[in-house]
């Protein structure tokens, strides 16, 4: 397939590259870790090498090199399309260049092969009480369809260390293509009659999420789903999701393994579970005015929420030092599509005034706005307004990034990842200078 083919071609060179570093450089020291960054989540610490994306603080996320508006812009899309297909960003960040119109659609061909979800999974999901989180639900059906892993098979068959990335490939694309339908599934079964749709194979695998939960706004929601599955599809190798499925793929635990596990973090409230309290805030901020407030209200009621302790949800973040250019790609297909909708208005005013509230504080590092102080309100806004599904489209785009990062891992022979632990009494010791 043409993943393999390209992968195989560049391989050699990566090879050579992180073979150079790690053995002419092999002591060169990168960066030193403090007794504060131990106990504080190991904060800004560079333990992690990769070439998917990159967070930069001030032009925010570069998925291989580019920034978003250039990966909006350079990625082949389908007649009639504003946003690109997913399968022109799987190729990019499966192999390090932009592809063809021909090659985005190859791996969209080569996803409609296995987009369709075994029925034992269905049933499984059937089965589950009504009342199960529906990243529980995700993430026990990427485990239930791992028994299908062509990794773990030739694995156990004696597999050579130097093919390992192949079959993880082989595994990433049977596992991505059938994201869409599996939390379809979940969304139907969940919030509506439970009926299974099959996959349009006219549609692409963004547009086919849209088609398989019957969204009456189709078109429209189609297209965002193209933009919000590429936005969210990686954002660099240590936030806890894709930390997560490093440190479990780096155990040859299989990629189903890996993103499940991966999923499991992003259902945390500090992680993915952020963009549903986003969405929840707004909504409280919006019933708590009889119309949009004036810029003047909005400032009163900002100032008296950062008063009683409280994070204004959708502002800040850890790494970046300006708004998140996710967010405004999807401020700019909401001035498109949805310039009336009323709580769309609202997010537009509290960006008008937050910033600089947040400024007066003094203390918060980015007073501008995250990808989740947006998001929900686009879903809102088409309907989806299950606040704890959220999280599963988000999953199911992050799990192109978080494979593309599985199968580098294994072309370039990363081992099991080990660091050291100690104890406090030898923490002790160390800095009174025994
Ligand atoms: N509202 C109020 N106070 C804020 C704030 C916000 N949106 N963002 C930061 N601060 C405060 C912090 O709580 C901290 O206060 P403290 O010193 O009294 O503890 C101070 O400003 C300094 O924090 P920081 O260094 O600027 O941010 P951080 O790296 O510690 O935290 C984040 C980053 C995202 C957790 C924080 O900005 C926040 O809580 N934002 C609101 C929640 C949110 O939007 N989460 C989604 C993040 C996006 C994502 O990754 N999905």
């Amino acid at each position: 397939m043409i993943l393999h083919d390209r992968i195989a071609e560049i391989l050699p060179a990566w090879r050579d590259r992180v073979n150079h570093l790690v053995t002419e450089h092999r002591d060169f020291k990168v960066c030193d870790v403090t007794v504060s960054q131990i106990y504080q989540g190991i904060r800004g610490v560079q333990i992690q090498v990769t070439d998917i994306s990159y967070v930069d603080p001030y032009e925010g996320l570069r998925l291989r090199g580019y920034t978003i508006p250039e990966v909006l812009e350079k990625l082949p899309r389908l007649p009639g399309c504003e946003f690109p297909m997913a399968g022109g960003l799987y190729y990019l960040l499966m192999t390090d260049s932009l592809p063809s119109y021909e090659e985005a659609l190859e791996v969209e061909d080569e996803w409609k092969k296995y987009a369709v979800i075994p029925q034992y999974v269905i049933d499984m999901i059937h089965t589950m009480p009504r009342n199960t989180h529906p990243m529980t639900l995700f993430s026990q059906g990427i485990m239930a369809l791992g028994v299908d892993s062509i990794f773990s098979r030739q694995y156990l068959n004696g597999l050579a260390k130097s093919d390992y990335w192949i079959p993880t490939l082989d595994d990433s694309i049977r596992l991505t293509a059938k994201l869409p339908a599996l939390a379809a599934v979940i969304y139907n079964w969940k919030y509506r009659d439970g009926s299974v749709i099959a996959p349009n194979p006219d549609l692409d695998w963004s547009g086919n999420f849209a088609y398989m939960i019957e969204n009456p706004n189709n078109h429209e929601y189609e297209e965002l789903c193209r933009l919000f599955f590429l936005l969210h599809s990686d954002h660099e190798g240590a936030n806890v999701s894709a930390h997560t499925a490093h440190l479990v793929n780096s155990a040859l635990s299989d990629v189903y393994l890996a993103s499940s596990a991966a999923m499991n973090g992003l259902a945390g409230p500090l992680h993915g579970l952020a963009n549903q309290e986003c969405l929840r805030w707004l909504l409280k901020v919006y019933n708590s005015f009889e119309s949009l407030p004036s810029k003047e209200e909005m400032a009163d009621f900002a100032r008296a929420e950062l008063k009683s302790g409280r994070v204004i949800p959708g502002y800040g973040h850890a790494v970046l030092r300006t708004t998140d250019p996710r967010f405004t790609a999807q401020y700019e297909f909401a001035k498109k599509y949805l310039p009336d909708d009323e709580l769309y208005q609202l997010v537009c005013r509290i960006y008008e005034v937050l910033p600089g509230i947040l400024k007066e504080t003094g203390k918060v590092k980015n007073p501008y706005p995250n990808v989740d102080a947006i998001n929900g309100t686009l879903q809102y806004h088409y309907g989806v307004r299950e606040f704890d599904f959220y999280t599963v489209l988000f999953g199911v785009s992050r799990i192109l990034g978080i494979t593309a990062h599985a199968v580098w891992a294994r072309a370039l022979n990363k081992p099991i990842e080990r660091p050291k632990s100690l104890t406090t009494a030898i923490l002790e010791e160390r800095v009174a200078g025994k």
